[in-house]
């Protein structure tokens, strides 16, 4: 199965297809422990990138312009066949927030325009974990009542693809600008940060814990059976972390890994990355019955954590585990 965790779809690329009603986890394959890799330090040249911050002290980071090597080679553990090697130019700078959308900001959004998000609208509620483990949709489950307690540092959850097109426009209309959300080639590029390993810090999915909130001992502690990968390592967080919590990559960006899937403005296409060839300047997949997601959450194993790895799910999903953070283009 490739989905990601907690949610209604089930895509279809080797995997036999169609959808079903139920949640189900990816094709999650956690490398062994051991990588030589190493887990170099932040770059504080870059860390000292221009930053903004907007009307509603969301702090943005200038992402430079440049090429990078997008997807996985085959050799990397965990990969999926729709991560085709490819080289990349993302054309123009743009901006990109430090941190996941937080709950206290999208609090903000709600209080301004009175926004019902898409689990709250319907009556359906979104995708949440009971207290044995299992991911029931309930009405109960909204970004304001998770399950789980979340303070406004926390990142929002339970917002669909749809919900973080509506705080989007609400901030452009505040602020006349050019918000939006990355192209899945922009966030994988700020991701990676000039990184090629699986994640920013290397190969070693016991290393993530350093740089993110996945699934760790700490939620081990909690859920006996849980249904995906889990690292012996220790991150401190069972459910969401407050943004910010773990070591920046080289770009200055933080829970780029884990903490919650973060929405792309792509639609997904499993075929996108085997059409291309040479120097592909600023893909961008504009339909799709899905979109995709990066980075993986707290709930997810390590291989779903990879840089490369594509998650999707439908813009109407909401889960405990998708969020967002935002771009902004207009620069220079
Ligand atoms: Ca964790």
């Amino acid at each position: 199965m490739r989905t990601v965790f907690v949610t209604v779809v089930v895509l279809i690329v080797g995997c036999g297809g169609g959808s079903s009603g139920k949640p189900g986890p990816r094709d999650v394959q956690v490398s062994p422990v051991g990588s030589e890799s190493p887990s170099p330090m932040p770059d504080e040249a870059a860390i000292s990138l221009p930053e903004i911050t907007n009307s509603i002290g969301m702090r943005l980071k200038l992402i430079r312009a440049g090429e990078f090597l997008m997807g996985s080679p085959e050799t990397e553990a965990g990969r999926s066949d729709d991560e085709k090697l490819h080289r990349v130019r993302i054309a123009k700078a743009f901006y990109l927030g430090i941190h996941e959308v937080t709950r206290g900001q999208f609090a903000a959004f709600v209080k301004e325009t009175g926004y019902r998000t898409e689990a709250e609208s319907d009556g359906m509620g979104g995708y949440g974990v009971d207290e044995q483990g299992n991911f029931p949709q309930k009405p109960a489950y909204t970004w304001r009542t998770p399950g789980f307690s979340q303070t406004d540092e926390h990142p929002v959850v339970l917002v669909s693809w749809n919900d973080a097109g509506a705080f989007i426009r609400w901030l452009n209309n505040r602020e006349q600008a050019e918000y939006r959300l990355p192209t899945e080639a922009e966030w994988e590029y700020a991701c990676r940060a000039g990184t090629t390993t699986s994640y920013s810090n290397g190969d070693n999915p016991e290393q993530l814990a350093l740089i993110g909130n996945i699934a760790d001992a700490s939620l081990a502690g909690k859920f006996a059976a849980w249904p995906w990968p889990i690292i012996a390592a220790r991150d401190g967080y069972v459910f969401t972390a407050p943004v910010g919590s773990f070591l920046a990559n080289g770009f200055g960006l933080h829970d780029m890994h884990g903490n919650v899937w973060e929405w792309c403005q792509d639609g997904y296409d499993p075929g996108a990355y085997n059409s291309r060839t040479g120097i592909t300047a600023d893909p961008f997949v504009k339909s799709g019955t899905y979109r995709v997601l990066g980075g993986g959450s707290w709930g997810t194993g390590a291989a779903d954590c990879r840089a490369a790895r594509r998650g999707i799910n439908d813009p109407r999903n909401r889960t405990i585990n998708d969020g967002f953070r935002v771009a902004r283009s207009g620069i220079e």
